[in-house]
């Protein structure tokens, strides 16, 4: 029988398990990724684990999040991850240098690698045929010391893609299509494999931004193979020896088929507020539009900004709308200056941002009131964009473009005939922006810079024998880590300083969840389906820690969130019978006896409703390694355990 593309690589990487469908595995980690807003946490949590060098291929730290700098936190924050990454030998992308993703596409990715990294977007690089997988601060931190990666190994499901896309729809709108047809649970416990004829058609930024915005399936990752498409794409990127073919097997057996004819699809939006509440640009053509945003990790390359220049070129932006540009690395913004683009850009009244993530995370640009804001983006959670009522939509540049010229929601096929647009067959290189370790023999040179902002983690404390705490929170389905622990300009600058981030912690659902968290010293979060979605923010298990959070009862898990919930010693639980959801309320008082026993014997676990008075069954369901950890109160402490 022959295999996936996935299968391929993850069992070239097997250090542990076996390759059966939903059993726990451990993989070789060969590149590591962070960025700054993760990035803090995950290098104190290495530097806690006493290793003196990465131990990867590869590890790369970019400042793309917090660029803002409003206080010294940020450029303090900059400063150590620099002086950490120098010691360490870890490669530092300075801010300017663009976004993680596009950046590690353009430079570090290998086709056949495995990659993980602090951001839920790392799935970019199967734009390129890597296992590219985010994942938790601190799993990224065991990785670089040559630790293990676990996931449940992944069902695999394959798209089909036939046909060739009409002019002017985009690969944004492939990806729109994919989370109309499968939500944004959809892709739970498994890889997105993209395969058929239509894939040659496609080139390594269109795949990567559909490989990208497979987070927001809540699938592990997304792969397109290595073709000779990747070739060109390594070879003016002047990595030529990087390129491996690779694909499937024709007989390979994949868990789930779906068929998508790239020719029928038509130019989408995600709605507010989720990236599946998708419906198709004819259907809200000629609503009126505040606000168009265009950069971030899903749409940023040189080839989506050249798309966006044809399309404004001799146009003057319309008088009620703002647009701003972010071009997504220093490479692109480059080319784009050097080939006039930029300036075409400028003339049309755009505003050009610094190449960041900025406004993807509410870093500037928030919407005016109620404002609708067309985005180029993966994510319109609510209140991302720093407003509470900004309606974000997120669309392919094209449709964001022709938009911003007319004013409305403008079907981009509007504008005829199909420019001839394509890559170049050399990019700029120059890299000197991403800083280069010092050599192992002159570590000790290196002095680690750190400023006042940074504080240390919260200590986790082994299981105790009793949980016996009350209901905190109760929230309904798909929370999003936004919710959980918010970002944007006043947040972001706090992400190492857990304390003070608390005190935002839930903001988004109830103001005085910090307080009464604080109050009741420990407590139990109840929620719904697809509970932590979205980011790979440690934050949102370590401000819970902070507070007292001892488990979570919810009726299903996103992936990164319920690994990092366990990362941080917080037991994650699921409703055996999700209807006795209904029969808790916010303050019930809840037991649970004997809990790590009760955990060690199956995967049931009993717990009273000391308020109601009745008892209900919830499901932990971990692997043995997994209740080691929370046993030993995380993954800090179960690491230093064990070494
Ligand atoms: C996001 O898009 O939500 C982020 C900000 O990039 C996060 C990481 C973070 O919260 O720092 C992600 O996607 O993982
Ligand atoms: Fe940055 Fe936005 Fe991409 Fe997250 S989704 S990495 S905030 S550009």
């Amino acid at each position: 029988m022959g295999l996936t593309l996935t299968e391929k690589i993850l069992s070239a990487h097997l250090v542990e398990g076996e390759m059966i469908k939903g059993s726990e595995i451990g993989i070789k980690i060969d590149q590591t990724l962070t960025q700054d807003a993760t990035g803090t946490m995950a290098y104190l949590e290495f530097e806690a684990m006493g290793v003196p060098r990465v131990k990867t291929e590869r590890s790369v730290a970019y400042i793309d999040h917090n660029t803002l700098q409003s206080g010294f936190e940020n450029a303090d924050d900059h400063r150590f991850i620099g002086s950490v990454c120098k010691k360490h030998g870890i490669y530092f992308s300075r801010p300017g240098n663009g976004i993680c993703h596009q950046v590690h596409l353009e430079r570090f990715g290998i086709p056949g690698k495995t990659l993980i990294g602090s951001d839920s977007h790392t799935p970019t690089g199967g734009g390129i045929g890597m296992i590219a997988i985010g994942a938790g601060g601190m799993d990224v931190a065991v990785a670089m010391g040559g630790g293990t990666y676990y996931i449940t190994c992944p069902k695999v499901v394959k798209v089909n893609l036939t046909g060739k896309l009409q002019p002017w729809v985009a690969a944004k709108d492939v990806i729109l299509e994919v989370l109309k047809r499968l939500s944004v649970k959809g892709g739970v416990g498994k890889v997105i494999e993209y395969c058929g004829e239509g894939v040659k058609t496609l080139s390594v930024p269109e795949r990567a931004t559909i490989t990208n915005m497979g987070a927001e399936l809540g699938a592990t990752t997304s792969i397109f193979p290595s073709d000779e498409t990747t070739h060109e794409f390594l070879k003016a990127q002047g990595r030529e020896q990087d390129y491996t073919p690779l694909c499937a097997d024709a007989d390979a057996v994949y868990d789930e088929i779906v068929e998508i004819d790239l020719s029928s699809l038509e130019p989408l939006a995600a709605c507010p507020h989720s990236p599946d509440n998708v419906k198709s640009i004819k259907e809200l053509e000629g609503q009126k539009i505040d606000q168009v945003c265009i950069g971030s990790c899903t749409n940023s390359s040189l080839l989506d900004m050249l798309k966006v220049a044809h399309i404004l070129k001799g146009k003057t932006v319309h008088p009620d709308v703002s647009l701003s540009i972010a071009p997504g690395s220093k490479q692109v913004l480059n080319m784009l200056a050097n080939n006039g683009a930029l300036a075409v850009m400028i003339d049309a009244g755009a505003r050009i941002l610094e190449s960041a993530c900025g406004p993807c995370i509410g870093m500037g640009q928030s919407p005016n009131s109620k404002g609708i804001s067309l985005r180029t983006f993966n994510r319109n959670f609510e209140g991302r964009s720093g407003t509470k009522d900004g309606q974000i939509y997120l669309v392919s540049p094209e449709t964001a473009a022709v938009s911003a010229l007319t004013g409305v929601f403008t079907d981009p096929r509007s504008l005829g005939d199909a420019a001839d647009i394509t890559l170049p067959d050399t990019f700029t290189i120059n890299d000197n922006m991403i800083v280069p370790p010092v050599a192992a023999e002159d570590m000790d040179s290196v002095e680690v810079l750190r400023g006042p902002n940074i504080k240390p983690f919260p200590v986790s404390e082994p299981l105790a024998e009793t949980i016996d705490a009350k209901c905190s929170l109760k929230v309904g389905d798909n929370i999003t880590t936004d919710h959980i622990m918010p970002a944007g300009a006043k947040i972001l600058p706090l992400r190492s300083n857990i304390p003070k981030i608390s005190e935002y912690c839930f903001a988004v659902c109830d103001e005085k969840f910090h307080d009464r968290a604080l109050e009741m010293g420990k407590s139990i979060i109840i929620g719904g389906s697809n509970y932590g979605q979205g980011s790979s923010r440690e934050h949102a298990a370590l401000a819970p820690l902070y507070l007292g959070v001892k488990a979570v009862i919810v009726k299903s898990f996103a992936r990164i969130h319920m690994a990092n919930l366990i990362n941080a010693g917080i037991v994650p639980m699921t409703f055996a019978d999700e209807t006795d959801y209904d029969r808790i309320d916010q303050l019930d008082e809840l037991k649970i006896e004997n809990v790590g026993k009760q955990i060690s014997e199956g995967n049931i676990v009993k717990v009273t409703n000391a308020t109601k008075g009745f008892d209900f069954d919830v499901k932990v369901d971990l692997s043995e390694r997994q209740k080691e950890m929370l046993y030993a109160g995380g993954l800090l402490n179960y690491t230093k355990q064990n070494s």
